[in-house]
């Protein structure tokens, strides 16, 4: 499936930039989401395409704008006659929004619970994903299309999340040239250890940045930091999510010195 834009984390320090749309699932479709099946799956699969668009914060996707631009359209009515005017370029962010520049993928469904806040993080910076379930055990052939062809799609960054043998990350970063961010998952036996070495211990040539077992909202961030290298409105919302972790750690110290009451 496709999302647009991801679901924001409420209880965790969040970055003071708009999240244009927002989309949760399993809890999708919310009352804004827009859910269509069999579309946009590179597996065919899932194959669901979730749109979701936050009310009043723009009308339309930029896509759609740009459409209708082409069409002499504005949201669907006919434009007036009139001298056409150059029309601004649409601004970094929001053609983020309009497809998807990483890929969260998962083992199995079960994965979700962890992965989901990557999805949050992403949606933080304003960045689109789309997630799939991918089985490097059980959906072996559909895994290595889709790493073969993500880069083609447009993918700038694939975060890969796998318990127990966790071989899904390492799979595609065998068939693809993006980065590859793993997510060891934790299950019930062996407290995710065995997803962490399975993800990181990548033999030379073939790197999986892996993140910390559930780690997947830093997987998210560091997605943003590889997208907002080259993505200025990305990089200046990274800043300002610094400063705001830097502004919480302040607080809390002054809430802990006053509470011990040092001098
Ligand atoms: C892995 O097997 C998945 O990534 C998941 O973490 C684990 C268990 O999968 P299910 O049995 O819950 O589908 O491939």
């Amino acid at each position: 499936m496709t999302v647009r834009a991801c679901a924001r984390a409420p209880a965790r320090p969040r970055s003071r930039a708009p999240v244009r749309a927002c989309a949760r699932a399993p809890a999708l479709p919310r009352s804004r989401a827009r859910v269509r099946t069999g579309a946009g799956a590179i597996s065919g699969g899932i194959a669901q395409k979730i749109t979701a668009q936050k009310g009043t914060a723009q009308k339309g996707t930029a896509q759609e704008a740009m459409t209708s631009a082409q069409k002499g359209t504005v949201h669907g009515r006919a434009a007036r006659a009139r001298p056409s005017r150059p029309r601004a370029p649409l601004p970094p962010t929001l053609n983020l929004m309009t497809s998807p520049l990483v890929a969260v993928v998962m083992g199995s469904d079960s994965d979700w619970p962890t992965m989901q806040a990557a999805t949050e993080a992403l949606a933080e910076f304003g960045i689109a994903c789309e997630v799939e379930v991918l089985s490097a055990h059980r959906t072996p052939d559909a895994m290595i299309a889709f790493g073969r062809a993500a880069a083609g799609r447009g993918i700038r960054v694939i975060i890969a999340g796998a318990g127990g043998a966790a071989h899904l990350p390492g799979m595609i970063a065998s068939v693809t040239t993006l980065p590859v961010i793993g997510v060891p998952v934790p299950l019930k036996h062996l407290d995710g250890m065995d997803s962490l070495l399975s993800i990181v211990q990548m033999p030379a040539g073939i790197p999986v940045a892996t993140v910390s077992i559930g780690g997947a909202r830093n997987a998210g961030i560091l997605a943003a930091r590889i997208i907002g290298s080259t993505d200025a409105p990305v990089a200046a919302r990274l800043t300002a999510f610094a400063a705001e972790l830097e502004q919480a750690v302040a607080a809390k110290n002054a809430v802990l010195k006053a509470a011990i009451q040092q001098p």
